[in-house]
């Protein structure tokens, strides 16, 4: 989480210390909570960020511990809000990997794992 969140940090500072003063999106947190374990594979993943999201630059997409796609695709975003469906993916380490437009017109992008299983 934190080394994953750094470099849209860094960005972030570079644009307020050159004037371009805005807040991009950031991932605030998600359910199931970043490198959290939960007990049974997730039908979904949600993330919430920071700011207001646009839905059509807004993707995630998640992977099992064999690295097989295991999200439906198609994101679903609602406000500062995106989930998408999980098919069962087994247990161990799943890596969710996201980027989004705010509208403030920025992009930003990162990553976390979750556990699934004992
Ligand atoms: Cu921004």
């Amino acid at each position: 989480m934190r080394r994953s969140s750094l470099v849209p940090i860094i960005s972030c500072l570079l644009l307020l210390t050159t004037g371009a003063a805005r807040a991009h999106a950031f991932l605030d947190h998600a359910e199931p909570r970043v490198g959290n374990k939960v007990s049974a594979p997730p039908r979904e993943v949600t993330l919430w960020f920071t700011q207001k999201l646009e839905a059509a630059f807004s993707t995630v997409t998640v992977t099992n511990a064999a690295g097989q796609r295991v999200d439906a695709g198609k994101a679903r975003v609602s406000d500062n809000r995106m989930s998408v469906s999980l098919r069962p993916g087994g247990s161990g380490t799943y890596h969710v990997t996201w980027r989004v437009l705010s509208v403030d017109t920025h992009t930003t992008d990162g990553s976390f794992t979750f556990e699934v299983g004992q």
